[in-house]
């Protein structure tokens, strides 16, 4: 190897194992520079003869262009690492799963809701509506509850401070007196007829909504849901209750293996009265009875304070907590779960 080649060898090496773009053009001063390799050659040649001088020449220039392209393909090679440090930096994983915006659902009470608005619609029941905050009249009185019944007691109802002393206000401690109020605007839209003894639409009405008592326990808490129903015609009786609840828990539970019994109970707005059990015939709750429901044929004084004649209408009305109904469907033990807010928990419902 004569000394050029030699030189052009130095050089690519020295390119080589330049890492950085400053350190490739500091090798490139080195050979290519003002004061670098080259020209010292280049100085070299003063000495030659004219003849030498261009053979030698010819070579020189040979290992320059040799050495500049080694520094080219050294740029380029450097460049293109830089970019795909760059590319492999700044990478996006388009294979990683996005962040998921959370799709929100109905809570399983609202579910359970749901359910029993769409059950008693399919069997002719409107759905009333009516304030919380409810005047004792509609709660109680309206209701055939004596004035010194235990439920009017401040152990057992939540009374709003401040208001008239002869007519309070309270939380509503059942769903009843907002049928009260459907049923007054029902009989207030029909008085003509009715004064003429004229018939008019029967009252078939459900009300499902929060309702408030001072209980707070695993299967208690301040706060539930109630559904009420509530059945008034000429020709109403208890068979019809029968047949309706039954047709409901048997569509509610989704099974035709439902066993119901009425046993005889007692409340102020019905008379006479029932609580309402039913038995699963398979699944985890076979065989014990489960009370669901309080229902009645509706107390004549009831009746009266809607507007109408007890001697001409009469009907059913049923009760339940619908929390409860929710509880059994799901089998889930503690009420408070419900009520808690922990997404962990209400999430399994979707
Ligand atoms: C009107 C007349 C009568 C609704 C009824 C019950 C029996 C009953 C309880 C069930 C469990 C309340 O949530 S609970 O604790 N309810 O036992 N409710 S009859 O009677 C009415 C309603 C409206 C106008």
């Amino acid at each position: 190897m004569n000394d050029l080649d030699s030189l052009v060898e130095t050089a690519r090496q020295a390119f080589a194992q330049s890492t950085a773009p400053a350190e490739l053009e500091n090798a490139k001063a080195r050979f290519l520079g003002k004061s670098g390799r080259m020209t010292e050659l280049m100085k070299g040649m003063a000495q030659l003869s004219p003849e030498e001088k261009k053979s030698r020449g010819a070579a020189i220039n040979l290992a320059k262009q040799a050495i500049e392209a080694a520094l080219t393909a050294r740029r380029q090679a450097l460049s293109e690492a830089e970019l795909e440090r760059q590319l492999q930096a700044e990478a996006l994983d388009v294979s990683l799963p996005g962040r998921q915006r959370g799709q929100g659902g109905l809570h399983p009470v609202s579910l359970t809701l749901e359910r029993i608005e769409g059950l008693f619609g399919s069997m002719g029941f409107e759905v009333a509506d009516g304030p919380e905050i409810e005047t004792d009249w509609f709660n109680f009185t309206a209701l055939n509850t004596p004035q010194d019944h235990p439920a009017r007691s401040m152990h057992d109802t939540f009374y709003i401070e401040g208001g008239d002393e002869q007519a309070p206000h309270l939380l509503r401690t059942h769903t009843s007196p907002m049928q009260i109020r459907h049923a007054i605007a029902h009989v207030k839209r029909h008085r003509a007829a009715l004064d003429a003894g004229q018939a008019i639409p029967e009252i078939r009405v459900i009300a499902p909504g929060r309702t408030y008592r001072v209980d707070s326990d695993a299967t208690h808490s301040p706060m539930f849901h109630q559904c009420e129903g509530l059945w008034i015609g000429e020709n109403v009786s208890f068979k019809d209750l029968k047949y309706v609840f039954t047709a409901f828990c048997r569509r509610f539970f989704e099974t035709d293996e439902l066993v119901l019994r009425f046993r005889p109970s007692f409340f102020p707005f019905t008379e006479p009265s029932a609580e309402i059990d039913i038995q699963f015939q398979q699944g985890p709750l076979a065989g014990r009875w489960l009370e669901v429901a309080g229902s009645g044929q509706v107390h004549p004084n009831v009746v009266r304070n809607m507007g109408l004649d007890p001697e001409r209408f009469i009907g059913f009305a049923f009760g339940m907590g619908f929390d409860r109904l929710t509880m059994l469907r799901y089998g889930v033990s503690d009420l408070r779960l419900f009520f808690d807010g922990d997404i962990r928990f209400l999430s399994q419902f979707q």
